[in-house]
């Protein structure tokens, strides 16, 4: 069990954090998945703010206000698309993990929610990801007080098992 982090079944988009990260492709123009949800929930201004960041590299992070979500920011992270894992894939899942906290820490956030990055469209395998996502986040909050709160948004209930089930072992 862990103090800061916790796995939830959840529609991240309705979450009152400081931030929630949106698992976004190299243009940050909006997509399908949670992608898609945050830009409905948080209207065309989110878009438009989108539009003045040039995209973002794999592996990267860039942040937004929140506009019309609950959240006050979006933390915009691109996933990498899983090709069989010897591409480099975990090294820039744990990155894309790594900058979002990065740049929360940068703005004093002190709440923090997570989908999981690249498990949706870009087919990388839910159980590797769920160890990259907690390593990174454990390690993260364990050297770094500020944050005081990570909720992993799970979308189903496999997905809550599989995090919680990890979570409990930390
Ligand atoms: N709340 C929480 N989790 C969600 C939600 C939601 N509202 N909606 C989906 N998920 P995906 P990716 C879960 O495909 O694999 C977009 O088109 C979903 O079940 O959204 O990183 C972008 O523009 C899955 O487990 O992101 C990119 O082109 C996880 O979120 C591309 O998809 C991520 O699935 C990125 O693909």
């Amino acid at each position: 069990m862990h103090d800061k982090l916790e796995a939830l079944q959840t529609d991240i988009v309705t979450l009152k954090v400081d931030a929630i990260v949106n698992a976004a492709n190299n243009t940050l123009l909006g997509g399908g998945g949670v992608d898609g949800a945050i830009h409905r929930a948080a209207g065309p201004e989110l878009l438009a703010e989108c539009r003045l960041l040039k995209g973002c590299l794999t592996g990267q992070a860039k942040i937004t206000r929140g506009h019309r979500l609950a959240a006050g920011h979006v933390i915009h992270t691109v996933g990498p698309v899983w090709r069989g894992g010897n591409l480099g894939e975990p090294e820039q899942l744990a990155s894309c993990y790594r900058s979002s906290l990065k740049i929360a820490l940068d703005h004093g956030i002190r709440t923090l929610a997570f989908p999981a990055i690249s498990c949706g469209v870009y087919g990388y395998p839910l159980p590797q990801a769920v160890e990259i996502a907690v390593r990174e986040c454990a390690d993260f909050t364990a050297a770094e007080a500020t944050l005081e709160r990570i909720v992993f948004a799970c979308f189903d209930r496999n997905m809550l098992e599989l995090y919680r089930a990890r979570l409990w072992r930390l």
